[in-house]
């Protein structure tokens, strides 16, 4: 478009309020270009990105390793569909289960696509392995979930905003408290349960870190009762808490591991499911798929992805300049600032309303301070920012943080 038609952000409001459903509730601004951790409105104002769309920019908007490999591929093939073989499908395959070590993968492109075929090799699973009789098979999932937004994954949530008006619900789950090994083991005890879902740190909730142990002793509970630890690490995974999964923190290797966002780096919509032969293999051709699953580009671009967090030492930076931003935050004095809470650079903090003003209140004058985050749940604030941010940077972010908490003082 000409300089003088170039969109305004009003009118890009005003376009997506008009044609576009309204599935969302924005903060009033207008993204038009992402570089590391910064974002640009459309009048070219620049902002901290403390979101990372949900922790799928871990390595930072735009990252040139990662773009240079979309367009270099993006060139030559992009989709042949699971019908043919292709050239990049099969390294990628090799190259993401040695990185995660497990013997096979399952490309999908959502997370929500991830999870539903996840909990589809579970039920399979039971049947074929366990010997669970036909059609009564139960996953165990815990209070506060998000798993995504299909009609089976918010049959089993108990946020009424995900699950309501969406009956009726998918059965064969069974929902416990987060955090709570005795619910869990009693749980167990149904021989029906074929397997366990958790995220290792429940980020829409509220970035809710569990208690040291917990995912260790629920993986020992599991394996004792013969069912599958279901890991899904979508938002959690790919250096985001401190390690490569935050399952690692407690050494903890899951029966299934699931992956999204930070797979692409943000570019294009990259998946998977990781598992060993004795549960991958119970899927035969012709039972699962999906149009762009494992199409050379993604292949390409998740390998290019990894790479850079490896090569980054991203999650060791996570590790460094989530501690960072966590005493930052705790030296902010304001009786609104209630509770920091999180695990390398996915944290969080709570507000306490003060004078009729809110998170939301709070978020939209940081955004005209020049940073970017979003309530969850009215009260919490996340804070993800990508991982390549520096220490200089944190504390900007940090000082930019504490003055829109300390204006409603
Ligand atoms: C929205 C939340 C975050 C996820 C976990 C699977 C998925 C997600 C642990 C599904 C997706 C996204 C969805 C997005 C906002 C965001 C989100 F606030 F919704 F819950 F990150 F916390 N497992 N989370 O976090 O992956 O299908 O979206 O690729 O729906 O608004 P997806």
């Amino acid at each position: 478009m000409a300089q003088s038609e170039r969109i305004t952000s009003e009118l890009a409001m005003e376009l997506e309020h008009k044609y576009g459903a309204h599935n969302y509730h924005p903060l009033p601004v207008v993204l038009a270009k992402g570089e590391g951790v910064y974002v640009w409105d459309v009048e070219g104002k620049k902002y901290f990105d403390f979101l990372s769309a949900y922790s799928a920019v871990n390595q930072g908007h735009c990252h040139p390793k990662i773009i240079n490999a979309l367009i270099d591929q993006s060139r030559i093939l992009t989709l042949t569909s699971r019908a043919f073989y292709n050239d990049c499908l099969g390294v990628y395959e090799k190259y993401v289960t040695e990185y995660f070590g497990f013997d096979k993968v399952l490309p999908m492109n959502t997370g929500a696509e991830a999870v539903e075929t996840a909990l589809k090799i579970c039920r399979k699973w039971g049947y074929e392995k366990k010997g669970i009789p036909e059609n009564q098979a139960k996953i165990i999932v815990c209070e506060g979930n998000f798993h995504g937004r299909t009609i089976t994954i918010v049959s089993f949530s108990t946020d009424p905003d995900a699950y309501g008006g969406f009956g009726p619900r998918t059965t064969g789950f069974v929902t416990i408290p987060y955090n709570d090994l005795t619910a869990l083991e009693k749980a167990l005890e149904d021989s029906t349960v074929a397997g366990f879902m958790v995220e290792p740190i429940q980020g829409e909730a509220g970035v809710f870190v569990p208690d040291n142990g917990y995912l260790a002793k629920a993986q020992q509970l599991c394996k004792a009762k013969n069912v599958l630890f279901i890991a899904d690490e979508v938002q959690t995974g790919i250096a985001r808490t401190g390690k490569l999964l935050a399952c690692d923190h407690e050494n903890v290797k899951p029966d299934m591991l699931i992956l999204g966002k930070a797979l692409s780096g943000g570019t294009i919509p990259i998946s998977a499911v990781l598992a060993n032969d004795d549960i991958m293999l119970c899927i035969k051709p012709g039972q699962h798929g999906s149009t762009f699953g494992g199409n050379p580009l993604a292949a390409k671009v998740a390998i290019a992805a990894l790479d850079v967090i490896k090569d980054e030492k991203l999650a060791e930076r996570a590790e460094k300049m989530g501690a960072l931003l966590r005493d930052e935050l705790k030296n902010i004095k304001s009786d609104m600032l209630e509770l920091v809470r999180g695990k390398g650079l996915l944290n969080a903090i709570i507000i306490k309303p003060k004078n009729g003003k809110e998170a939301w209140d709070v978020c939209v004058k940081m955004k005209d301070n020049g940073l970017l985050a979003k309530p969850t749940h009215q009260h919490i604030i996340r804070f993800a920012p990508p991982l390549v941010i520096s220490e200089g940077q944190i504390r900007e972010a940090a000082e930019i943080i504490k003055k829109s908490i300390l204006a409603f003082e």
